[in-house]
């Protein structure tokens, strides 16, 4: 005798695939598959019904009717998270992909503002942009399948945030669809509306656990006329520091990135990543990756830009530089430091951690945190490498060398998660810092959380988490 539960999963998922059609679901396993496995492969996700609704009113009947059977739902956008947000855990689960909601639905240049579905491609609406002359500017490695519906529901980061700051600085409005199936439309396009809270900053950063996120207002920016981009060989992370004071000061405050990378991380895209050459003659311990964008100023940017780096040499600050030469060299060099994920994956198994510090406390966050975990893993390969100029490391280790096929020593190596964890998080949180700069909570960290955010913090979480979703359906067991 089917459970009653059993009875009403299956009356509720009949009726979302009735709303949605044949084109707009699937329980095949095999075209499950992808969407059930997460960017770092550490879970295994499980659903009833992977959906792919093609409009909010559809995310609507999905969510209502998700609600009446008190179904989990889970919503999912290019799948590329490193936290497990998006992954589905209870066999009863409703996936809602957005991958079919990717249309720009408007685009005002003179407002500087770009109306998108949440299934929309993070590298799409650069384009879309780009043909209106304006600059979208978040920009990650991901850019390529990363949805903006989970960029914005992860506050996403990436390598312009010292400039443009994080996407939450990035929206004026949303279109949410709550947990009991009704739509919020907060769609205005307005830079001033002083009218109570301010409701879309609770959807930015909640990792789906307050509602699905179908469509947003994002700003745009002048199109740079000029973009430098050079790549810097340097001693130490100190002497980084002090290169993006003189960079800020020398390129009249136009630096819009401004990326640290230990010579580990080279070794390993060179090592992987085909076509990828090391564009210095020697190598160095250190790298500063940065990029100026500005007006047209005729090759002022340029010599801005080949004077500061020779006064910086003067100083002492830096044994090598190149300056991109062309768009083409330029992408080179940024492709260098977007391959750092993918080099890492055939190296073995990795623990990673996206923290960030006040900026001036980096240097002596990677110096502690190496030691810590050189003494306690011999052998370990420490990649500390990411935003320094928000203070954001990705302070990710590979297994020590050799063992990357061996089972036994990824799996003992793996096993270190926990302990390694604490030891980086607490030389984290001594300096001031946070256990989740970009990436978010997820289920990666969500036992850490409580450890490191304050009682008053994680209550009035939860109130909002009980307000919006009192019977607990939207993505459950993610961050709280
Ligand atoms: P998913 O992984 O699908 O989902 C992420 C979270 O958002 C989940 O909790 C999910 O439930 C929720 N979600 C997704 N869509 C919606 C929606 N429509 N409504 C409500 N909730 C939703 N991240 C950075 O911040 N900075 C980086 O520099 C960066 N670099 C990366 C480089 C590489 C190579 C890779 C693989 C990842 C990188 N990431 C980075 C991590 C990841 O790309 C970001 O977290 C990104 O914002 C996730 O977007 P997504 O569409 O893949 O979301
Ligand atoms: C980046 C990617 C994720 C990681 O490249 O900036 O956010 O830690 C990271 O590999
Ligand atoms: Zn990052």
């Amino acid at each position: 005798m089917a459970t009653i539960a059993a009875t009403r999963l299956a009356e509720a998922l009949a009726r979302i695939k009735a709303v949605l059609g044949p084109k707009g679901w699937t329980a095949e396993p095999a075209e499950m598959a992808p969407y059930l496995a997460d960017e770092r492969r550490l879970w295994q996700g499980r659903a009833a019904l992977v959906c792919l609704p093609a409009s909010t009113k559809e995310v609507a009947a999905i969510v209502q009717i998700g609600a009446e059977a008190r179904l989990p739902i889970v919503p999912q956008g290019g799948n590329t998270g490193m936290c497990g947000g998006a992954v589905p855990q209870s066999p009863d689960t409703v996936l809602v992909n957005l991958r079919r909601m990717n249309r720009i639905r408007a685009l005002d240049r003179l407002n500087d503002a770009i109306t998108v579905e949440a299934g929309c491609v993070l590298a799409d609406i650069q384009n879309a942009a780009e043909d209106a002359d304006r600059l979208f500017p978040l920009s990650l490695g991901a850019e390529g399948s990363c949805q903006i519906g989970g960029n914005l529901s992860t506050n996403a980061g990436g390598v312009n945030v010292l400039r443009y700051g994080m996407t939450r600085e990035l929206v004026l409005g949303l279109e949410v669809v709550l947990p009991d199936g009704r739509v919020w439309d907060g769609l205005g396009a307005l830079r001033k509306d002083n009218t109570g809270y301010d409701l879309k900053h609770l959807f930015l950063g909640a990792e789906g656990t307050l509602g699905v996120i179908t469509a947003a207002v994002l700003k745009l920016f002048a199109r740079p006329r000029t973009v430098e981009t050079a790549l810097i060989g340097i001693r130490d992370p100190a002497a980084a520091l002090e290169l993006l004071a003189r960079a800020r000061a020398d390129s009249g405050d136009t630096v819009v990135a401004f990326e640290l990378v230990p010579r580990a991380c080279f070794d390993f895209v060179l090592r992987h990543i085909p076509g990828a050459v090391d564009p210095l003659a020697a190598r160095h311990d250190w790298y500063v990756l940065m990029e100026w964008a500005g007006g047209d100023l005729g090759g002022a940017l340029r010599e801005r830009m080949e004077a500061s780096l020779g006064e910086a040499a003067e100083a002492g600050l830096l044994r090598d530089a190149t300056i991109a030469a062309s768009d083409e060299q330029r992408n080179a060099l940024w492709r260098l430091r977007d391959s750092i994920t993918e080099s890492q994956k055939p190296e073995g198994a990795s623990i990673k951690h996206d923290v960030a510090v006040p900026v001036s406390r980096v240097p002596e966050f990677i110096s502690r945190a190496t030691a810590a975990v050189e003494r306690e893993v011999p052998g370990v390969r420490v990649l500390a490498f990411g935003h320094v100029g928000d203070g954001n490391i990705h302070f990710n280790l590979s297994q020590p060398a050799g063992g990357a096929q061996d089972q036994a020593a990824r799996t003992a190596f793996t096993a270190r998660t926990h302990d390694i964890n604490a030891i980086v998080h607490t030389i984290t949180a001594e300096l001031g810092g946070s256990i989740s700069a970009e990436h978010g909570i997820g289920l990666l960290k969500r036992a850490e959380l409580p450890h490191y955010k304050s009682a008053i913090g994680l209550d009035l979480m939860r109130t909002l988490k009980r307000a919006f979703d009192p019977h607990g359906i939207m993505n459950p067991g993610k961050v709280l």
